[in-house]
């Protein structure tokens, strides 16, 4: 009787149920604008999870490079460190800390978008997502930026000759600096905020970067030669800090995972939605851009005079890793 009655009260006094406490709003840092393939998916990430945990993760999303003050290679450390729950961020601009990304910034490694997702989804994509796990970074899901053409206010350029000297902006990192400067282009590093006043100031003559970039960010209005050379490929990835990471319960953590991949699945698709069947044209068409596609004879032009930046680069990536992606590609021309 009284053992039953203990069992009782015990019951009473100890319900199954554990509130959890999150902190009312997570961060999430995002380097690029809103309405952009990147930008959308940031949103409907946190849409989605603020909707599926009925409001226990409420993330807010700071876009444009709002969450460092600094420069944008300096958003995985803050990643790292907390600054930031999480981002959707480029592999360049993460690669200064994590030297294994700039496998997708060495010169005119990957020639179409099915080798880029055998490689991710590959052995080397994995050891890739394990690189930044050790870093105290939680890889969710892949994304795309796209493959980077170049666009200038002088000239169309379709031999390495037409780029010299033009002061060309890039992220400020290693390989893309030595990869203008082998062209015989003048390099200028800066942040992406601080460039579209540098483009329509004139006071750099071009920059590279995807088409899904060129059309939002209306260059078209700035620079009216565009070329289509895919000379590096951009992916993203969503990712979260590990320490936010582990204060999510395991049932929060499983709807957190399933809605990152289900959302970068269509960022991939919207981000890449008509590149390879020629949105080129479209530049040219509504846009009134000159375009230069390139013939596997003039892209090549451009891949000889880079290659000693690509050797130079697989020894620092890491040469397994470099060949390991390099067998995918081959195994698929
Ligand atoms: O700064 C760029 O060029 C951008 C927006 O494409 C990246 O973040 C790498």
């Amino acid at each position: 009787m009284l053992r039953a009655a203990l069992l009782i009260a015990t019951l009473v006094i100890s319900p199954p149920s554990i509130a959890v406490e999150y902190k009312s709003e997570f961060t999430m840092s995002v380097v690029i604008a809103r309405d952009t393939a990147w930008g959308r998916a940031a949103q409907r990430f946190a849409d989605a999870l603020r909707y599926r945990t009925q409001a226990r993760i409420n993330i807010k999303i700071y876009f444009d490079g709002q969450l460092f003050a600094d420069k944008q290679t300096t958003e995985f450390p803050l990643l790292q460190q907390g600054g930031a729950d999480f981002a959707i961020g480029s592999t360049i601009n993460w690669s200064p800390q994590i030297k294994e990304l700039n496998l997708f910034a060495l010169p005119f490694m990957f020639p179409n978008y099915s080798n880029l997702d055998a490689v991710q989804a590959g052995e080397p994509g994995k050891r890739i997502f394990k690189e930044i796990e050790r870093k105290a970074v939680i890889p969710l899901a892949w994304g795309e930026n796209g493959f980077r053409e170049l666009t200038n206010s002088k000239r169309p350029i379709r031999r390495p000759d037409d780029l010299q000297g033009l002061r060309i902006r890039v992220v400020g990192v290693p390989i893309l600096i030595e990869t203008f400067q082998a062209l015989g282009a003048s390099p200028v590093s800066m942040n992406w905020g601080e460039a579209q006043v540098a483009f329509r100031q004139g006071t750099v003559d071009g920059q590279e970067n995807p088409v899904a970039l060129i059309i939002p960010y209306k260059l078209w209005m700035v620079h009216r030669y565009v070329t289509q050379w895919h000379y590096v490929i951009d992916p993203i990835i969503l990712a979260v800090n590990a320490r936010t990471w582990a204060s999510l319960t395991p049932d929060d953590r499983k709807i957190v995972a399933k809605v990152a991949e289900e959302i970068m699945a269509i960022q991939k698709r919207e981000a890449r939605e008509g590149l390879e069947g020629g949105v080129l044209d479209t530049l040219q068409r509504i846009y009134g851009m000159e375009e230069a596609q390139l013939s596997p004879v003039q892209v090549q032009l451009f891949r000889d005079k880079t290659r000693q930046v690509y050797a130079r680069w697989a020894d620092e990536i890491g040469i397994d890793l470099v060949r390991s992606a390099e067998k995918i590609v081959g195994s698929m021309k």
